[in-house]
């Protein structure tokens, strides 16, 4: 069965995103009609995909309104798009204000339109905790036909906090294998100048608070004062500035990269030892699942979904949030260690065929959505 199917999205860098679009790609793939609905075009497309349309959301600037109606705008634009293309299912990324303004749009459309919401984290995890949206978010999820998050870690954490009358559904990222794979790129280490005896260790984020950027300064100090290596810090955002005081404050300027926002991460995984991401919040944490592929073992904080991405001892390490002397020694041990850093590079490689391949993880998603279809 051929399915057409809207998918609305935050058109930014972040993981939700990312995964939005990829899975839009990949219905595309196996022939559904793929309907993308967001404020600008999400994601690059590398090929042309004659069954994937971008339907822009415009909110128009009127002296009247102190603040543009974009919830509006995008709750209208689904309805235009559901009403004109006889869309069967929408599949909604964060529950505000995607889940309400397709709530909303479903009311004002000719036909049965199923809603399907996933929940990303940052939703949940921050403005659950705002009483000012925490029911309406609750709304939008108990309103939608199934609901899934990225993580079991996220579900129980949307029981706890929203006490939802509504059945969740884990549903585990993905990457693209076919991307995110280890490249013969070593000329790049030398292009950075990073001779071919340095550990590399990487950090890929948005910068924000939660992602605790500083700590991975503060870890890697640790580590280069045992070993010669390079930090690679991937990405931008509001800690982008103190970040980059601490890294000369610690007198570590000729050992760590700040690269800014990079396409092709493939690449500079693939020149890199292992990752880490010291989070305080983090639903599932994508970019772990990005370097594992490229075979990058990780160490992560033991905190929301990390632990069912990263299996401690196993495929990278886990450590207590702030405890940046344990991250440097776990490190160490690993990258000291070639035997346990093969081992660990292996068991992450498989980790993503096993448990999170992407063809797998998108039957999950189709399942559903044929799940509603009966009766209809
Ligand atoms: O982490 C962010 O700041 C971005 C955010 C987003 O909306 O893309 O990421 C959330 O969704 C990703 C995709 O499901 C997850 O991998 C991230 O863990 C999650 N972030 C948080 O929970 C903080």
């Amino acid at each position: 069965m051929r399915l057409k199917i809207g998918i609305v999205c935050y058109p930014t860098v972040g993981g939700s995103g990312v995964v939005a679009t990829e899975l839009g790609k990949l219905l595309a793939e196996k022939g559904h009609e793929i309907h993308f609905i967001s404020s600008s075009m999400p994601f690059r497309l590398n090929k042309v995909y004659c069954n994937i349309y971008y339907h822009e959301v415009t909110v128009n600037q009127y002296s009247v309104f102190q603040y543009p109606p974009y919830d509006l705008a995008l709750a209208s634009k689904i309805a235009e798009v559901t009403n004109r293309e006889k869309l069967d299912v929408l599949h909604v990324h964060y529950a505000i204000p995607h889940a309400v303004c397709a709530v909303l749009a479903k009311q004002m459309v000719d036909h049965d339109v199923k809603i399907v919401t996933t929940l990303h984290g940052t939703d949940i995890t921050v403005l659950g905790y705002d009483p000012s949206l925490s029911d309406m978010i609750k709304f939008g999820i108990e309103q939608s036909d199934v609901v899934t998050a990225v993580s079991n870690a996220l579900v129980k954490q949307t029981y706890e906090l929203l006490d939802v009358q509504k059945e969740i559904h884990t549903v585990y990222n993905f990457v693209d294998e076919r991307v995110y794979r280890k490249k013969n790129v070593h000329h790049l280490k030398d292009e950075y100048g990073i001779g071919d005896h340095e550990k590399v260790i990487i950090h890929v984020s948005n910068f924000r608070k939660v992602k605790r950027v500083p700590d991975v300064v503060r870890a890697f100090s640790f580590v280069r004062s045992q070993i010669p290596a390079k930090l690679l810090l991937v990405g931008d955002g509001p800690e982008m500035t103190v970040v980059c005081r601490l890294v000369k404050q610690l007198g570590l300027t000729d050992d760590v990269r700040c690269l800014g926002k990079q396409e092709n991460l493939e690449e500079l995984y693939s020149i890199s030892d292992v990752k880490w991401l010291l989070s305080e919040k983090e639903s599932f944490g994508l970019v772990l699942l990005e370097a594992m592929a490229c075979g990058v073992p990780c160490v992560g904080t033991n905190i929301g979904g990390i632990p069912e991405v990263i299996e401690d001892g196993k495929t990278g390490f886990l450590c207590e949030l702030g405890h940046i002397e344990e991250v440097a020694e776990k490190t160490l041990r690993m990258l000291k260690n070639d035997e346990l850093h093969t081992y660990m590079a292996e068991q992450a490689l498989k980790t993503v065929y096993d448990k999170f391949h992407s063809q797998q993880i998108v039957k999950q998603y189709e399942n559903i959505y044929f799940s509603l279809m009966k009766g209809v």
